[in-house]
């Protein structure tokens, strides 16, 4: 095995702060630091100290403090050294470090160190990332419950339902003179129906999550001159895009994100659809098909005055609201159940925002919302692919075997999620968990 080097890097973001931090871990923290610092470093006290380069010249006063391993975020020995926030000092300091023997580390490094010496798992060194990155309060608060552990939690409790099922049934196999019928036995199908049913909820929960994390990608689409620009304006509060009752305004596509209750919503607003001559115009509606193709939802945004439609433009139903718009202008009765709105006069918008929530499968209320990201609601759904396999192979064929293994492939799609390699540990558990004698 290599020996563990020592990283450094500047922790704090660059430019001009009061403060700016140089974190560093590995073996040589600790005499790193006191070198710098020129004084002894007691573990988790904050030390004043001038930190000094090899000629006695100070580079930076500031507070150094030394975490001694395991006690640490990367269970690593840890310096942190507080001095002032500028690009230039902070740049000398680490220099300073690297000559005393650190190298630089690699982005991510510090985590990734957190998780080998499991001091957190993946999907929580994942969530250090997203809650970095949240654009809104309650992503930031989604991904605090995920590195506090709340999603990890979950994977581990269906990893560990899946383990002691796959216990069960190994067992059974490996005794074949007991001749279990699988199928007779009630509890191995009540317990994969368990299984499913959890596996279908956290799926849905990690959905919402991935949702909070990376946010609603909402496409304005429709004709020339629908309001579709009008609208973007009303949502974002601003005049993000040029209106005129020219058709054809739009052509490129103007994308602002705004924040429903807590959901990061990505508006993209796109060139009007129609064919055209007008070699900008017509690139500006390629734009517009790949924005639609790519988009969660799509709100087609129609003049509730204009009966002609878009005729000639295939939607996506399943992703496709339809929105009328200049209902200001509407004079006769509406009876149908549709959307209405007036862009330009805000009538209806209230309610179209609450449609974009329920569109996004977004509640406030859901108060466990914890981030997610979209590798890990892959890894649930071929979990659950696995397991509901594994069931018609029970059911079939009674085949205990071919059950084991879509066990054992759903165990490996979740252990997927936290990172775990879980070589087979599963033996361990069988012996600690069944008296094998009997
Ligand atoms: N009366 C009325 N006019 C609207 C409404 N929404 C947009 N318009 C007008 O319709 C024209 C086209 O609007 P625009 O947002 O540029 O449409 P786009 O081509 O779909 O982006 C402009 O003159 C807008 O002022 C609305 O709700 N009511
Ligand atoms: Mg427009």
């Amino acid at each position: 095995m290599a020996a563990i080097d020592t990283i450094a890097a500047i922790a704090t973001p660059p430019g001009k702060g009061g403060v700016g931090v140089i974190r560093l871990s590995g073996p040589l923290a600790q005499s790193v630091g006191e070198q710098i610092s020129r004084r002894r470093l007691t573990p988790r006290q904050a030390h004043y100290a001038k930190f000094q380069d090899s000629n006695g010249d100070v580079i930076d006063t500031g507070l150094a403090i030394y975490f001694a391993a395991p006690n640490s975020f990367t269970g690593e020995d840890v310096l942190e050294l507080q001095g002032h926030g500028g690009p230039v000092i902070q740049d000398l300091l680490l220099k300073e470090l690297l000559q005393l023997g650190a190298r630089q580390a690699r982005a991510g490094e510090f985590s990734e160190r957190a998780f080998l010496n499991d001091k957190i798992d993946l999907a929580q060194a994942e969530a250090i990332a997203d809650l970095i990155d949240s654009s809104t309060a309650q992503a930031a608060r989604g991904a605090m419950r995920s590195l506090q552990g709340e999603f990890s939690n979950k994977v581990h409790r269906l990893l560990k339902e899946l383990i002691h099922l796959r216990m069960y049934v190994e067992a059974a196999i490996d005794f074949p003179e007991e001749e279990i019928d699988f199928l007779a036995d009630e509890k191995i199908v009540k317990s994969i129906e368990n299984v499913q049913s959890e596996l279908a909820t956290t799926i849905k929960q990690a959905g919402q999550g991935a949702i909070l994390r990376s946010g609603f990608h909402l496409v304005i689409a429709g004709k020339p001159n629908a309001g579709k620009s009008s609208l973007l304006n009303v949502l974002s509060g601003r005049e993000s895009a040029i209106v005129t009752e020219i058709p054809g305004t739009t052509r490129d596509i103007v994308t602002e994100t705004i924040d429903i209750d807590g959901l990061p919503v990505h508006i993209i607003d796109t060139a009007g659809l129609r064919d055209t001559d007008d070699t900008v115009e017509k690139i500006g509606i390629q734009r517009a098909r790949a924005a639609i193709d790519q988009a969660d939802h799509v709100l087609l945004i129609v003049d509730i005055n204009d009966t002609e439609h878009v005729s000639h433009f295939e939607f996506d139903s399943s992703k496709t609201t339809v929105v009328y718009n200049k209902v200001d202008l509407f004079r006769e009765p509406d009876d149908a159940k549709r959307l209405t709105i007036s862009a330009t006069l805000g009538i209806g918008i209230d309610e179209l925002k609450a449609q974009i929530k329920t569109l996004a499968g977004y509640s406030q209320e859901n108060e466990t919302v914890f981030t997610a990201r979209r590798r890990h609601v892959t890894a649930l759904c071929d979990a659950k692919d696995a397991v509901n396999r594994g069931l018609m192979q029970l059911k079939i064929h009674n085949a205990g075997e071919l059950l084991a293994d879509e066990l054992l492939q759903a165990q490996n799609a979740l252990n997927e999620i936290t990172g775990e390699f879980t070589a087979d540990d599963l033996l361990g558990e069988i012996f600690s968990g069944f008296c094998i004698g009997k």
